[in-house]
């Protein structure tokens, strides 16, 4: 089989170090055991081609033999069908429910307020305390889906891949605190072996490249 080669940028700022989307690719394909290239593409100055690669200037992709796809979500499931730990037959639509709903409902929610905590906002005006009270009505629900369970569907899946990504970010600035079986899923996820060594070269990448 062919290498797979997930690209991402070739620098970022400091703050979202750990955190680029490239993650969520590295850490299925490390549990799916399946070797892959890094690529790197210019963050600063964006050439006319990264657009034909991603229509918004973004990062990751993934390449493998003659197919290219964008937005982290396809990529997870397009490594699940390359893979029996990811995704399995009899489950698959409802990882597919639970994929959709980690980018869709989770993070929709998710990251306009992350946003705001990037940019330091103080959630003093109506639009940002709306925002506030949206991820929380979604943190609510996924708390009590997660109270008797240890992963959204019955195995581990490509579907707790995106929504432990998700989580992460809110996680970082405080935002799970009174969510418990949250923050369990949470450190479940991120206690495997496959997500720590995807975190780690994430890391060291931009640790020594410019
Ligand atoms: N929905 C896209 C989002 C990709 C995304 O937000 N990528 C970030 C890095 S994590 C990025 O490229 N940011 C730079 C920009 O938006 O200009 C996906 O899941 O792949």
């Amino acid at each position: 089989m062919s290498n797979f080669t997930i690209t991402t940028f070739d620098w970022v700022p400091e703050l979202p170090r750990g955190y680029v989307r490239d993650i969520r690719l590295r850490w299925a394909l490390e549990e799916a055991g399946i070797p892959y290239d890094i690529e790197l593409t210019a963050f600063n100055e964006r050439e006319n081609t990264h657009y034909l690669h991603q229509p918004f200037g973004q990062v990751p992709w993934l390449s493998h033999e003659d197919k290219e796809i964008f937005e982290s979500g396809a990529g997870l499931l397009y490594i699940a069908e390359h893979s029996d730990e990811l995704i399995s037959t009899e489950n698959s639509s409802s990882v597919i429910q639970w994929l959709f709903a980690a980018l869709n409902s989770v993070e929709m929610a998710s990251l306009p307020w992350t946003i705001l905590k990037f940019s330091g906002d103080t959630f003093e005006n109506d639009g940002s305390k709306a925002i506030e009270r949206f991820l929380h009505s979604r943190l609510k629900h996924m708390n009590e889906y997660l109270r008797e369970r240890n992963w959204l569907t019955e195995q581990f899946s490509v579907a707790d891949i995106a929504m432990a990504d998700v989580l992460r970010l809110v996680d970082r600035f405080d935002g799970l605190k009174q969510y418990s079986y949250c923050r369990k899923y949470l450190e479940q996820c991120v206690s495997r072996a496959a997500f720590k060594k995807a975190y780690k070269e994430q890391l060291e990448l931009y640790s020594t490249v410019r």
